[in-house]
């Protein structure tokens, strides 16, 4: 910005300037809500009830993914793919402005991972609880332990899985088929017609009207993994990063790649050093491309990333990657940009 343009803007009352880009913050695009996926569209609509009425970025993104952790159409919380033994275990993690997160991973038979996540955020002197002991942590502090049936769906995928037990884990096949079964179902796709889930996780990632950050990432993981086996949504850093001076990351697509190289916080240094959400989004992609070589074209990596001005973006390794932006001017899904 050139001084004149700053003197002009200083003469119509804009005082105050972030130290991101020198943008006068009463023309920072908030509040924003954007989510990964067209579950993302519902998820949005339940974030934007706080948003959208002044409330903090923090308490909309986990209202926003409970939403889609109780659909019954979906595949992110209970109702999701089960592991090999046939249980459904689940991921989540939160984080907030002032670089406070907590996290929870291989939790079971507890219907809202998000709030326990958070629990874990405000409750404990830690940032993630595994298992039994988060568990144990959800009990006390007053969530339901559900029956751990299987929803019939979930039954059905587990059997045909069964019928060969191929060791490789689903992750999700949304490169075939999103677009085609959006268009057919109009927003409600998440499972594909063969039964098999769409995908399996929900990233979500705010600015509210305060111009604060915050992030949420629940999954019921890869459909079919090993027993134990903790993807990269629960893990700070790898699967969500928040940093309030900059902007905030969540990531969705093969877990394990993610966290190789820290995939959400490497991309919120791409935007320190001055990187748009999408080029950032795109340079870590790039390296997990490059690092795994002609393995890249079996998994799927995305990235969608907001900064402090409320600029947003996204990147995939492959193309059918879309992710739900949700502003002052409506709730919109957009086609991620992808290396091939
Ligand atoms: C995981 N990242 O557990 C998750 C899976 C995912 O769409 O995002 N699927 O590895």
């Amino acid at each position: 910005m050139d001084r004149r343009k700053f003197i002009n803007l200083g003469g119509i009352g804009i005082t105050s300037f972030t130290l991101s880009g020198f943008i006068p913050k009463n023309l920072v695009k908030k509040p924003i809500v954007i989510s990964t996926w067209d579950a993302g569209i519902a998820a949005n609509v339940g974030a934007w009830t706080i948003l959208g009425a002044g409330g903090k970025a923090i308490d909309a993104v986990e209202k926003g993914v409970m939403v889609t952790e109780d659909e019954m159409n979906c595949c992110v919380g209970l109702n999701g793919n089960p592991d090999r033994d046939g249980h459904v275990t689940l991921d989540a993690s939160i984080m907030d402005h002032e670089f406070n997160c907590g996290s929870v991973a291989f939790l079971e038979r507890i219907k809202h991972p998000i709030s326990v996540a958070r629990r874990v955020m405000e409750k404990t002197p830690h940032v993630m609880l595994v298992g039994e002991g988060a568990q144990q942590f959800a009990l006390e502090q007053g969530f339901k332990l559900e029956s751990g049936e299987l929803s019939k769906d979930a039954k059905n995928s587990y059997n045909n899985w069964l019928k060969k037990s191929e060791y490789k884990p689903v992750i999700n096949i949304e490169r075939k088929n999103a677009m085609s079964q959006l268009d057919a179902n109009k927003m409600a796709p998440h499972r594909l017609s063969n039964g098999e889930w769409n995908h399996d996780t929900i990233g979500m990632i705010a600015l509210d009207s305060f111009g604060n950050l915050s992030g949420s990432c629940t999954t019921s993981g890869a459909g079919f993994k090993m027993r134990g086996r903790v993807g990269d949504s629960p893990v700070i850093g790898a699967g969500l990063y928040v940093d309030n001076e900059v902007g905030a990351v969540v990531a969705t697509g093969q877990g394990e790649d993610v966290i190789r190289v820290a995939g959400a916080s490497a991309v919120v240094e791409q935007m320190r050093q001055g990187k748009t959400p999408t080029e950032a989004c795109k340079i870590i992609v790039e390296r997990i491309n490059r690092i795994k070589k002609e393995k890249a074209k079996d998994i799927q990596i995305c990235f969608i990333a907001v900064n402090k001005n409320g600029d947003f973006g996204s990147y995939s390794l492959h193309k059918g990657f879309n992710y739900a932006v949700h502003t002052k001017e409506g709730n919109k899904l957009y086609e991620a940009k992808s290396l091939d």
